[in-house]
């Protein structure tokens, strides 16, 4: 049995070097030259390599492990055409790693200064590609220790580890030193996409900022959720007579709002229309009242009835993705926002429990909360807490439109003009006046069947204002 010890080469004026990496495991074969461990000093990455052909024995040391001297054993190996049975463990030789007392039986090696009989191309500890630059701040603690220790292993287990050997321990499973790993975090690189072209795949330096090169080089559509292509710039002036403004605050904060919610929603949008004949009628025949009460009746907080009950029906309309988009918050309330056009931007007041609201108190806050909305008299308290949000053009004009998801809602209703179109009723077209609705929703909280019943009994409770009661 013949037993090789690697010991830490000379530490070229450095105070201190810290293992920060374990290349191999107990019980691998490993090749001359082959790298052993890594060793970092304040300066430089050192990739130790093996002396000797043979099967690594033990390790006298673990990863993180900070050694001050020269000539500390690291590892044990058994060289070509020993006896494995002759382990570490029984030569008696201590498993810590510092100070380790030499089994009389072991020979030493150290790479930089070869004391011990060795191959004729007993190699060098040389700087690894990625040693830290002149300029580089300390060091950082390298990924998680990893679990190779210095712990003699029995003869049966080196032959089985031989057999199928583990993969050697890296911490986070890839071969990088800290100086990489904290270039990598700096460029914002995921280190597993990166190839490492150093020894044992070892990721080096020039891997990562050749990928990163690479990622700049390619076409932003192709790179797959990275940045958005950029308007390019237009000197309007060219073409005509241009002035310029400024966006309002309440513009500016719908603009990044609006943004907001069409990069991270994948909006789906259903349309249908319903058959507000009836409605209309009743609500002519209340114009009297309307008076009276001092309230317009619109079709406005009809719309909103009918949505609390659909969303009190149909829950998965009244939920939010939870920020580990893994879980979802259900509401059990049902506060609507409503959409209102004023001088200085866009503004959502929320009308509170809907569902619990009768037709004319309902009237009465959509004509408060408008009034003070364009009076820019709302408080804050009264533009938040929606669970869904009505956006009601019906006024203007138009015969649909696709409204944003007012995220972290994930509906939104959109209302068009309701006008007189003939309907096919299985006998003949009757003038019926038709509104017409278009639902957005988060496909991500969303499906297709779930905005499909909402908008369906939507326009069964608008068609028949009966079942508003319901
Ligand atoms: N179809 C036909 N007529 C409609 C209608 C519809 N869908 N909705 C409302 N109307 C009628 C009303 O009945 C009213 O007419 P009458 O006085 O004859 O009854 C008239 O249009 C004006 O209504 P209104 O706008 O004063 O009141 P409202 O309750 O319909 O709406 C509010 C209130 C606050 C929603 C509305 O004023 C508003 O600001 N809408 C704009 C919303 C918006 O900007 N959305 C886009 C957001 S995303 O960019």
């Amino acid at each position: 049995m013949t037993i090789e010890t690697v010991r830490v080469p000379d530490l070229g004026g450095a105070e201190e070097v810290e293992v920060i990496e374990i290349s191999v495991a107990v019980g691998d074969r490993v090749e001359v030259d082959q790298t052993l461990l890594v060793l970092e000093s304040e300066k430089a990455t050192m990739e130790l390599p093996s002396p000797v052909a043979g099967v690594v024995a033990r390790f006298l040391v673990a990863e993180g492990d900070k050694i001050k001297k020269a000539g500390i054993p690291l590892l044990e190996i058994t060289i070509d055409g020993a006896v494995a049975a002759g382990t570490p463990a029984e030569t008696g030789a201590p498993a810590t790693p510092m100070g380790a007392a030499k089994s009389g039986a072991a020979k030493s090696v150290q790479p930089a200064r070869v004391e011990a009989p060795k191959p004729a191309s007993a190699p060098a500890a040389v700087p690894a590609a990625d040693s830290e630059p002149e300029s580089a701040p300390e060091p950082e603690p390298m990924a998680p220790a990893a679990s190779a220790v210095a712990t003699p292993a029995p003869a049966a287990e080196v032959g089985a580890a031989a057999q199928n050997p583990p993969p050697a321990a890296t911490g986070a499973g890839i071969y990088a030193g800290p100086y990489v790993r904290r270039l990598a975090r700096e460029l914002g690189v995921e280190l597993a996409r990166v190839s490492g072209s150093g020894p044992r795949q070892r990721v080096l330096k020039e891997d990562v900022q050749a990928f990163v090169r690479q990622r700049l080089a390619q076409p932003t559509a192709a790179a797959g959720g990275g940045a958005i292509p950029a308007v390019p710039e237009v000197d309007y002036a060219r073409f005509g007579p241009v002035t310029t403004g400024e966006l309002s605050k309440i513009g500016r904060l719908t603009a990044a709002n609006m943004h907001r919610s069409w990069l991270n929603v994948p909006h789906v949008t259903q349309f249908d229309d319903a058959d507000i004949s009836e409605l209309e009628t009743f609500r002519q025949t209340c114009k009297g009242e309307a008076e009276t009460r001092g309230v317009k009746l619109t079709p406005v907080p009809f719309i909103l009835k009918a949505c609390a009950i659909a969303l009190r029906d149909n829950p998965v309309l009244n939920r939010s993705l939870a920020r580990d988009g893994a879980h979802f918050v259900q509401r059990e309330y049902f506060h609507l926002g409503m959409a209102v056009d004023t001088p200085r931007g866009l503004l959502v007041p929320v009308v509170r429990d809907v569902d619990r609201k009768g037709i004319w108190e309902l009237a009465a806050e959509v004509a408060v909360l408008g009034d003070k909305a364009r009076a820019g008299k709302l408080t804050t308290n009264e533009m938040q807490g929606a669970c869904f949000t009505i956006s009601s053009l019906g006024a203007l004009g138009g015969r649909g439109f696709t409204p944003i998801v007012n995220t972290p809602e994930v509906g939104i209703l959109g209302v068009s003009r309701a006008a007189v179109q003939p309907v096919w009723n299985g006998r003949e077209f009757m003038p019926r006046t038709m509104l017409p609705l278009a639902l957005s929703y988060d496909h991500r909280v969303v499906n297709g069947g779930d905005g499909g019943r909402f908008l369906t009994q939507l326009v069964a409770l608008l068609s028949d204002i009966r079942l508003l009661l319901m």
